[in-house]
């Protein structure tokens, strides 16, 4: 799936700023036909952003349902006879986009972008009324799942079991955009090299997809140009393979980035669409307990994050993400995870830009009914009861979409299908079996891997052998051996060691962490305090170093972030090596000691 850009046959519009904005507080909206007319509201809403915290108001914070956003948009004069499209990079979690009144496009899921070809309802150099309708609501069936009950009051409440906060609302950009009607619809490159180092040359597969009537004399013309925009290869046909002699690899903090423009020819010769699609050469590998990248054993430090700020919740702001990502840079990450949900492409972009790692994952959380107790749920059993058909249809979507969406990217190594499910007992494996296979079939060129939970220790565990990487998130010394962190280090390095023997594959911690009040200090290894996690840390690395299957240290988390009501949390999540405003805790200035000394390892 392309992202929308400008070109010398496409035109972008950005859509973002204040919208009208209307809370559905009886979900009658869509039969009351609020779509039809303009919304009767006095509140505005900023786009992109979560509505939730921005009202000074408990109702629009807790409600359940759909909210509105509605705008004029005035196409421009210049688009006749083009194509015209719109595009929401997401909108969480269901969303429904009308034009004048007319239903264009809608989706479920809320971290994926989606839109319609609207030409047919609207004119150049004219206007339209845009409304699009979201709703937050997470039932049994979405990705994430969730259930809805009703309280005392008479109002609904959401539940749910995963340990963020619902925001909800336009978290991305929407676009207006033109195309021809003949268009580069979809490209894919995949990438490898051969040869000895000095004397590299990179291979470049591509495969594009041309929607609209091309004629049978339409041809496809590829160039590659380098990282200064110069012509390196071309090639022609809607698949093949160019070579790039001398070629730049991709790597871990030395990111260079080619181009691969895709142009449509007419019977003349001449362009009728082109789209220019970065990408970086780069291969990726398991090999018994290695990680490869580039043939090269790479080492992942860095943390499991969140798209969290104060005020916009999930809202994407780029000033806010190259904050994030200059903190990783300080620290000395070279990776991180983007749990529990994929993020925006901005970032997607910004990693492959800059050399940063990525493992992907889809929003497949709290797919485990073990959770119940924790989150205040009903109690019942994780498969056939909890998790049903239609959750397995929408989760095979969220690993299609998510693939569809990040193939491109040479940032993204790992594809991570679903985090903590329940992975033992009866039901697992024939659930994970066909989701695995899927999201290999949909990219033979990546590993694939789920994220394992506590509970499901290798004695448990059904399905870890139908994934290429063991990711694990342990909290031995938090919620286990809380305080103890002599006992967790036995019980830790144990594991990993029954890990080793049973599988033999890579291993990568993808969250270990200890809740932690900034400004708490304690002599005496209190947990909360900044010594504790600093210890905590400290210990998991004792054992990582002696663990050499263990490829990669993710902390959880790498800032604090908003959660649900619970008495297991105060103002939130604390395990962030940053405060939910970006400062540093003691273990901030620990981690950048370790990362420092770690550098040669993760670069080899
Ligand atoms: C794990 C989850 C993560 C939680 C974390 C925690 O993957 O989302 O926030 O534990 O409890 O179970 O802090």
């Amino acid at each position: 799936m392309l992202k929308p850009q400008n070109g010398p046959t496409r035109e972008l519009v950005n859509l973002d700023g204040l919208y009208a904005f209307k809370v559905d507080s009886a979900n009658s909206g869509l039969a009351e036909g609020w779509q039809n007319a303009r919304l009767e509201t006095s509140l505005e809403m900023g786009v992109p952003a979560s509505y939730n915290d921005v009202f000074a108001d408990q109702e629009i914070r807790d409600h359940v349902g759909w909210v509105w956003y509605q705008r004029e948009v005035r196409v421009p004069r210049g688009w006749a006879g083009e194509r015209i499209h719109v595009r929401l990079d997401s909108a969480t979690h269901a969303g429904r986009v009308f034009v004048d009144g007319a239903l264009v496009a809608e989706h479920l899921g809320g971290y994926m972008p989606f839109g319609a070809d609207i030409t047919e309802h609207v004119t150049a150099g004219g206007t339209f009324r845009l409304t699009i309708a979201v709703s937050n609501e997470l039932t049994q069936a979405t990705i994430p799942p969730g259930s809805i009950t009703v309280g005392a009051d008479g109002r609904r409440q959401q539940k749910y079991m995963h340990d963020f906060y619902n925001y909800a609302g336009l978290h991305r950009s929407v676009w207006l955009y033109s195309t021809p009607a003949v268009r580069v619809e979809d490209i894919t490159v995949v990438t490898g090299f051969e040869g000895t180092p000095g004397e590299l040359t990179g291979t470049v597969e591509y495969r594009i997809a041309v929607a609209g009537d091309a004629g049978a004399d339409a041809a496809v013309r590829v160039r590659i140009l380098d990282a200064d925009g110069a012509e390196v290869t071309t090639a022609h046909g809607v698949e093949g393979t160019a070579a790039i002699p001398g070629v730049v690899l991709w790597q871990p903090g030395r990111a260079y980035l080619y181009a691969l423009v895709a142009e449509v020819l007419d019977a003349d010769g001449a362009v009728v669409d082109s789209y220019s699609q970065p990408f970086g050469v780069r291969t990726v590998e398991v090999r018994g307990t290695e990680f490869l990248i580039n043939g090269e054993p790479f080492y992942f430090t860095g943390f499991g994050m969140h798209e969290d700020h104060t005020t916009i919740g999930k809202g994407h702001s780029d000033a806010h993400m190259v904050n994030d990502f200059s903190l990783l840079d300080w620290i000395g990450a070279n990776s991180f995870r983007t749990a529990h949900y994929p993020y925006a492409e901005e970032v997607m972009d910004f990693a492959d830009r800059h050399g940063i790692v990525v493992i992907d994952e889809t929003a497949a959380v709290g797919l485990n009914a073990d959770f119940a107790g924790f989150f205040g749920t009903t109690p019942m059993a994780t498969y056939g009861e909890m998790v049903t058909d239609e959750t397995a249809a929408n989760h095979r979507q969220a690993i299609s979409e998510l693939i569809a969406r990040d193939k491109n990217h040479p940032s993204v190594v790992i594809w991570s299908i679903a985090n903590e499910p329940k992975s033992s007992g009866e039901g697992a494996r024939e659930y994970f079996e066909p989701l695995a296979a899927l999201a290999r079939e949909l990219d033979p060129t990546r590993p694939v891997g789920f994220v394992n939970v506590m509970f499901d220790t290798p004695d448990k565990d059904v399905i870890s052998d139908l994934f290429d990487v063991i990711m694990l998130n342990r909290y031995y010394g938090w919620y286990l051996n809380t305080g103890d962190l002599a006992s967790a280090e036995k019980a830790l390095e144990d594991e990993l060691t029954t890990w080793t023997e049973k599988l033999g594959r890579p291993m990568i911690m993808t969250e270990y962490g200890a809740d932690t009040l900034p400004g708490f200090h304690s002599l005496y290894g209190q947990p909360w305090s900044e010594e504790y996690q600093a210890d905590f840390l400290d210990m998991y690395h004792r054992v990582f170093d002696r663990v050499p299957a263990l490829v990669g240290e993710h902390v959880w988390n790498f800032a604090d972030f908003a959660t649900s009501n619970g008495i297991m949390r105060v103002d939130g999540n604390k395990k962030g090596a940053f405060t939910r405003d970006r400062r540093p805790k003691a273990a901030a200035h620990a981690l950048r000691r370790r990362w420092a000394g770690l550098r040669d390892r993760a670069q080899r």
